[in-house]
């Protein structure tokens, strides 16, 4: 009998790069393992690793390009395509202009390799301006504070989880998530790790979650208030003399300004507005301070809010003055083998904000992006620069970017539409000619983000799996292909050349690095913790942290309007707010079509807290109607202690029930899309990104389904 084999890869599905040991035979895998020699996941993997697999052997996966036609879809070859596209694109240009050229990209780029050296030459070859990812849906504010603080857009600090002694985490979900801009495979042994060696963790979330779980602590807040909270705990730390700068005394800027700011938000005041009381605020501050080490992190919950930059901002100013920035245990900046921001020495490109501002909301630009949230009417709003043409890119926006309906609307309304995608879903049904392409185990991966973003230094080439077929193209041959046409000139560099070349830049040379030498440690190399790097690694002209940039202080009025308007307490048409939760047999939007990730209860619930269920008359799964300011779904609840009161939540990234799409096992589990409720209009006016935490809401019973 012949032998199994063994490959080892990175697991491509979200940002905890857990190393897989897998099995198979010919073209058919026998089994998907932790790999216990990957120096950062240490043999760790989740249940979503398995449906790899399922991916691989998908029945409904496209393999050949599409054609919508009046009779349906139709299959045509390659070269067609690629002709119809360019001659569409070039129609479209010349009648309207470059910017009549949309695009969105979606979460899976940042996971493909192909995407991410491919994807924006093909872009830049069409000179739009019309350029949209799901960043402004995710994790924009996190960027804009480094960009304004650090002088470098990717500068992000990432949590020291392995060698804190106190972690204050607020709006993640990391147990389940396995977090994000922290790649922390593991995250859950990691967190227990802190509790043993007798530190603490502290969880900030509406919703008493699977992180909460295993912390030491949690305390429930009111949506979208933590910038208060930030901002008292700031408070405190000046009015008690707990500050500490720690090596950055000498490198910063604006630290009396902070002190000045912070005067006004007392822990009284923001108390019972943000769901604390004044003596937990402080004690907070104490515990945080009295630490030897301490480390605050703030995820999606911080940034997809209305005041998302502002938190992001204070997130790291309050790991800043209590010494916890840049030292061991606490926020630490990496440094990857291929090193996007050490790069940018050479390339110059830091990030740019408000170069420009969108046609229809004049929202600003950031780095080269618009926020998505106004894509839709950029598409329908009529006039010079109105986009008519979208392409789309691993992306599903019609699920993930606020208002889907206003979104479908839009897409129907387009000249022509190309997707990317290895799906006939929700958003690329609207597509003229869709592009299928390989992912997963046929392609090869080398994370030139996560790499960026992980809690160790470690570098990891992983090859193809199985050999795509004859007919199947990867995304970075159709990109190729695709800015040839737009460009008139032939890129001679392939996939790997193009790594191979970016790899002579490596900030580690023993051993030397290419993706030769990454092919001889199939488990990764491992090159150590993080480790200080300030003030050396900064952009800013002076070298120096931005504490106090203006833009920020500019906001804190909006901020201050809020907390007015919160006092009063009036009553709402839409009492509850609504929030999100992820699931850790789900990925966003588009894994549901995996039968052994879907199976099981439905998971597309409304949790309520008793006493709210009570006062509405609620039974424990019973339909309601959610209505919000733009939409309606029904859906069966869940009632739970674990939700705090006037809060309720749905997962997002469901609603699968919408007709023309070829997902079988996920039409069949179709649940709602929390993005049917959310308003477009609500974004953080200071960053853009979209504010789809604590959206105001109503539920009333329904009979039946
Ligand atoms: N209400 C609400 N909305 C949210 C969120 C939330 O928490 N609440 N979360 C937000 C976040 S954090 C994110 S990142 C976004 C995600 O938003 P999107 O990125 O728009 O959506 P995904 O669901 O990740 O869809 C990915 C698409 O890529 C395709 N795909 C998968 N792999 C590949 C590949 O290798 N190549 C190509 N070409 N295509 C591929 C899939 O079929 C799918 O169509 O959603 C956001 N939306
Ligand atoms: N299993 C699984 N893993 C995933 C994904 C997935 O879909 N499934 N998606 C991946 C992606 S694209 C991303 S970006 C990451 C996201 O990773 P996380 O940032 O960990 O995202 P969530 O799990 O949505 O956690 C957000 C938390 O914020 C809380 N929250 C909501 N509003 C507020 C608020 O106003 N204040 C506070 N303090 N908390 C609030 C929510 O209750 C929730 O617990 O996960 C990644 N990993
Ligand atoms: S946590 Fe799961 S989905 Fe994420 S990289 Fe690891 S195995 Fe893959
Ligand atoms: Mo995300």
């Amino acid at each position: 009998m012949e032998e199994f084999k063994t490959h080892y890869r990175t697991c491509n599905l979200c940002e905890s790069m857990c190393g897989l040991e897998i099995k198979y035979m010919d073209t058919t895998v026998i089994s998907i393992k932790g790999d216990k020699k990957d120096p950062l996941s240490r043999g760790h993997i989740c249940p979503k690793a398995t449906a790899l697999t399922d991916l691989y052997t998908d029945k409904d996966r496209l393999k050949t390009p599409i054609k919508r036609t009046k009779n349906g879809w139709v299959s045509i070859s390659w070269e067609d395509a690629f002709d119809e596209i360019e001659t569409a694109l070039k129609r479209i240009q010349k009648k309207y202009g470059k910017n009549a050229i949309g695009s969105y990209r979606g979460n899976p780029t940042v996971h493909n390799i192909g995407l991410m050296l491919f994807g924006a030459p093909f872009l830049q070859s069409l000179g739009s301006n019309q350029k949209y990812t799901a960043t402004s849906i995710d994790q924009l504010p996190h960027h804009f504070a480094s960009l304004y603080m650090f002088g470098h857009y990717l500068m992000l600090p990432i949590p020291d989880i392995d060698r804190t002694d106190f972690m204050l985490i607020m709006g993640g979900n990391p147990a389940v998530s396995n977090g994000s801009i922290m790649t922390a495979p593991d995250f859950a042994n990691r967190l227990k790790a802190i509790k043993k060696r007798g530190g603490k963790v502290v969880v900030i979330d509406p919703r008493y979650t699977e992180t909460a779980k295993i912390a030491n602590k949690h305390h429930y807040i009111k949506p979208g208030t933590d910038a208060l909270l930030l901002l008292a705990l700031i408070h405190v730390i000046f009015e008690e003399n707990l500050l500490n700068l720690a090596h950055l005394k000498m490198h910063t800027n604006g630290l009396e300004t902070i002190k000045e700011v912070a005067k006004n938000y007392t822990p009284k005041k923001v108390a019972t507005i943000i769901g604390f009381t004044s003596e937990e605020i402080q004690q907070l501050a104490y515990d945080f301070t009295a630490s030897k080490t301490a480390v605050c992190y703030g995820r999606l919950g911080l940034s997809t809010q209305e005041f998302g930059g502002l938190c992001q901002w204070l997130v790291n100013v309050l790991n800043c003055i209590t010494g916890n920035l840049d030292s061991e245990g606490g926020a630490l900046f990496t440094k990857p083998a291929i090193d996007i921001v050490g790069l940018s020495k050479m390339t110059g490109k830091t990030g740019s904000f408000n170069k420009r501002q969108s046609r229809v909301h004049k929202l600003p630009e950031f780095t080269g992006e618009f926020p998505v949230a106004t894509l839709a009417d950029e598409i329908l709003t009529p006039g010079e620069g109105q986009i008519k043409a979208m392409i789309t890119i691993a992306g599903n926006p019609v699920l993930s970017a606020p208002n889907g309906k206003q979104l479908e609307k839009a897409l129907e309304s387009l000249e022509f539409m190309v997707s990317l995608d290895i799906y006939l879903n929700e958003t690329t049904k609207y597509a003229t000619i869709i592009l299928p392409t390989t992912t997963g185990l046929e392609t090869p991966l080398y994370d030139l983000v996560f790499h960026q973003f992980a809690i160790k230094n470690t570098a990891k080439y992983s090859e193809a799996l199985f050999e795509k077929t004859a007919e199947q193209k990867h995304d970075w041959e159709i990109l190729k292909e695709l800015t040839k046409r737009f460009t008139g000139k032939e890129n001679s560099l392939n996939l790997e050349q193009t790594l191979d070349y970016m790899l002579q830049f490596s900030n580690y040379k023993n051993p030397k690095l290419s993706i030769s030498t990454l092919k001889e440690h199939p488990h990764g190399i491992d090159f150590g913790s993080l480790k200080p790097q300030l003030p050396n690694r900064l952009f800013t002209t002076d070298k120096k942290i931005e504490l106090a940039h203006p833009l920020f202080i500019a906001d804190l009025e909006r901020l201050n309007k809020k907390l007015k308007l919160l006092k009063i307490n009036a009553i709402s048409k839409f009492p509850f707010s609504l929030i999100g939760r992820r699931h850790l047999r789900s990925n966003n939007s588009w894994m549901h079509n995996s039968i052994r990730l879907v199976k099981g209860k439905n998971r597309c619930t409304l949790l309520i807290n008793p006493i709210d269920a009570n006062s509405l008359n609620l039974k424990e799964g019973q339909f309601v109607k959610v209505s919000s300011d733009v939409g309606q779904v029904k859906l069966p609840i869940e009632i739970t202690n674990n939700i705090m009161y006037g809060v309720v939540s749905i997962p997002h990234g469901w609603g699968h029930h919408r007709k023309g799409t070829n997902m079988k096992t996920a039409q069949q589990h179709a649940g709602i899309s929390f993005n049917d409720l959310t308003n477009e209009q609500n974004i953080d006016n200071l960053t853009g990104n979209a504010d789809f935490s604590g959206t105001k809401v109503k539920i009333e019973g329904v009979k039946g389904v």
